[in-house]
């Protein structure tokens, strides 16, 4: 025990720094201490040769040096002079090295890039190269990731490209610098200063963005204001346009449907009105003017309130293809949102976005991609995959994960989201047969589509550290790196941003990343075992909420989620219910429909299933359900012990911040178990098993909070 403790205290002062606020995200490039990795990348880099003159390649200069003085140490340079690290996109290469790259470039597409080391003239040479030099960018950030997590760079063959053509973030930014669903403070785009007043945190997000392969963001809030279209924000969109080009990233907005007559002063907005039409032609061109690679549209039409063509008696086609029509001359793009749900179709919400969709395949033209969420309801802790993937075989569909956090505990809550997007990009449509995954709905390959693309609803604010919670910068981190590459696997995803944001040490990472990969689980056991959704609070979403039954429209409430009575809990959308698992391939549905084949945690998503209905363990759902909600907690326990254990690996600052996060994250976890288990408990009738813990208060306790400002509404 003694020996114990002093090796803590000994590591505390060896390996602790005291004030990080963050900030840097994953680009900390912290100073290496082992001399033998030190000297082996100090003689490999010690002579940087860049060849063009772009800012993207003055960029990639000083992220090289910005990275290497600090891994490595200021004065690293002096260290040999038989090795050169050079880095340029193709056509500005020498004919000697363009020669011993052969047919490399084959491989790669326009944003790609080869990092090859060989000895050339009694040189080692590092080479990154790319047909572009946003590709070169993207090889100089993946160099210094292979510093950064330490592996060797002694013999260098990597060629990689992107699987997906549009990489997103979505910002849900208001022009009043709130965040619709936002957890991390305000906008950090600083409209009212804007364009004159470029603060610097505009590059760093660029540059962030382009270390893990974001190459687009959509600005302003899918509810959009039409305002966004004027000239005077123009200016401001055009101003954050310069600074993220050379970063390689393209600037979107959401279009107003409704904006012909809000801002253009039309007295419609129909899609088949002439005056309409010009007036989009006139408004793209006027934007191409000022940013000549904007990228295009996004749009929410026809939901929750948005205006849309539906307005006119017109259909989604009509709209996109309207919008599309005027940004063809430009190669811009048009990315219509599959979110909507009408409160006339009380049969079933999941339903509705196939239903409504799927019909007009083939019909949108070639510039429009349908964004669709990653669920059929809404970014729940747990749901199975969106039937519309890989439904519709003649059309882009784009996959819009969350990254923030508005279901899942919001910024307080610690949890991995890359497992959850692992777990649905793997999903098997069957569409093509086995092995028609969700990923090759998204990368094209399963369909042969040309235009593909991926978008994450932004967890960024303008609080220090971004994402008001440094463990869920990896969400950003991780979103990126598998719009890049979407079958890449989330437990090396979580071990380069552990070894990239703290530490390279395996006492750490080991631990860590182990408590990561089950924070999605945990999530789910404390909110929404067993296919449980939508049963989170009112309006923020913000803590449980399973008795809410009095809003306006039937698919607001949570009971009309749960749809528990004294028989049982759950949602029949098989065949004797709301027939929804008709939507997917038939081996899928099969295995739904079939109690026998569904997976524990897609059950009541599926079903309505009888309190004392024995599950696959033997035991009834209810006391499953008891003790799910009991495991959930305790697996919040194991993450704050995980955490008090590596307190010697990371500063001061970002250790209790995530200290005090995870106490918050436990406290909300047993007000979820408590709250849920005593709602539940009136129509099961049945004790609560004995290893669950006593409720620590009344359900009228729970039923009675209330909190007018939890914030991102
Ligand atoms: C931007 C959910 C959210 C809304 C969001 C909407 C959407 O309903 O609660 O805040 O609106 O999804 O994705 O359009």
């Amino acid at each position: 025990m003694l020996k114990k403790l002093v090796l803590f205290v000994v590591l505390l002062f060896c390996l602790k720094s005291f004030a990080n606020d963050g900030y840097k995200l994953w680009l900390q490039y912290d100073y290496i201490k082992n001399e033998n990795l030190r000297s082996e990348y100090q003689a490999a880099t010690s002579n940087l040769m860049s060849f063009g003159t772009s800012e993207t390649i003055k960029i990639a200069l000083k992220e090289l040096e910005l990275g290497l003085n600090g891994m490595l140490g200021s004065g690293y340079k002096s260290a040999s002079n038989n090795s050169v690290l050079i880095f340029g996109n193709k056509t500005n290469l020498s004919d000697d090295i363009l020669q011993k790259l052969g047919n490399s470039f084959t491989e790669i597409n326009d944003e790609g890039y080869i990092i090859t080391s060989f000895f050339l003239k009694e040189k080692n040479h590092i080479v990154i190269s790319g047909k572009t030099d946003a590709g070169v960018l993207y090889g100089v950030f993946n160099f210094l990731k292979h510093i950064q997590t330490q592996k060797s760079i002694k013999t260098l063959n990597i060629k990689d490209s992107p699987k997906i053509d549009i990489r997103v973030l979505n910002h849900w930014d208001n022009l009043d610098r709130t965040v619709e669903r936002g957890y991390s403070g305000f906008s950090i785009w600083d409209w009212h200063r804007l364009p004159d007043y470029l603060d610097p945190r505009y590059t760093d997000y660029a540059r962030a963005n382009a270390s893990i392969g974001i190459n687009g963001t959509v600005l302003n809030n899918v509810n959009a204001n039409a305002l966004i279209l004027t000239p005077q924000y123009l200016d401001k969109v055009e101003a954050l346009a310069n600074v993220f080009r050379p970063y390689g990233i393209k600037v979107y907005l959401t279009a107003r449907f409704s904006a012909p007559i809000e801002i253009g002063g039309l007295e419609t907005a129909d899609p088949y009105n002439k005056d309409v039409i010009q007036w989009w032609a006139e408004k793209t061109k006027e934007i191409y003017e000022r940013i000549p690679d904007f990228g295009g549209y996004l749009v929410k039409a026809n939901s929750e309130g948005q205006p849309g063509p539906q307005n006119y008696d017109r259909n989604h086609v009509d709209g996109a293809n309207m919008l599309a029509t005027a940004l063809e001359p430009y190669n811009g793009v048009v990315m219509w949102r599959a979110f909507v749900y009408s409160e006339h179709d009380v049969t079933d919400r999941a339903k509705q976005a196939y239903s409504e969709f799927v019909p007009y395949d083939g019909q949108f033209k070639d510039n429009v991609l349908v964004q669709v969420k990653n669920g059929p309801i809404d970014f729940q802790p747990h749901e199975p995959f969106h039937p519309m993937f890989g439904a519709m075989p003649k059309t882009p569909l784009m996959m819009e994960f969350q990254i923030t956090q508005e279901y899942l505990g919001q910024s307080t809550h610690s949890i991995y989201l890359p497992k959850q997007y692992e777990e649905i990009l793997n999903s098997d449509t069957y569409r093509k047969g086995k092995g028609s995954t969700v990923a090759k709905v998204i990368d094209g390959s399963l369909h042969d589509k040309k235009l593909t693309g991926i978008a994450g609803v932004s967890n960024i604010g303008n609080d220090m550290n971004w994402t008001g919670n440094p463990m869920l910068q990896a969400n950003w981190y991780g979103y990126g790196r598998l719009a890049w590459n979407p079958y890449l696997s989330a437990e090396d995803i979580a071990e380069d941003w552990l070894r990239s944001t703290f530490s390279n040490d395996k006492r750490f990472i080991e631990p860590v990343k182990k408590m990561m990969m089950t924070t999605t689980e945990a999530v789910v056991n404390y909110m929404t075992p067993f296919g449980l959704h939508h049963i989170m609070a009112t309006g923020h979403h913000y803590g449980p909420g399973p008795w809410v039954s009095n809003l306006s429209r039937p698919e607001w409430n949570p009971v009309y989620y749960h749809k528990a009575d004294s028989l049982g809990v759950g949602f029949d959308r098989t065949p004797t219910g709301s027939h929804a698992t008709e939507q997917y391939a038939p081996e899928v549905a099969k295995k739904f429909n079939d109690l026998k084949s569904i997976s524990d945690e897609d059950l009541l998503w599926f079903h309505h299933v009888a309190w004392d209905y024995k599950m696959k363990n033997g035991k009834t759902l209810w006391n499953n359900m008891a003790l799910k909600y009991q495991e959930g907690v305790d697996q919040v326990k194991q993450m704050m012990e995980t955490w008090e254990n590596i307190e010697p690996f990371v500063d001061e600052q970002r250790y209790n911040n995530i200290k005090m996060l995870l106490e918050i994250q436990y406290k909300e976890a047993k007000w979820w178990r408590d709250a849920c288990l005593l709602y539940f408990q009136e129509y099961s009738n049945m004790p609560l098993p004995e290893s669950v813990e006593k409720p620590s208060q009344t359900l009228d306790y729970f039923q009675s909070l209330s909190f007018p400002f939890a914030p991102g509404n």
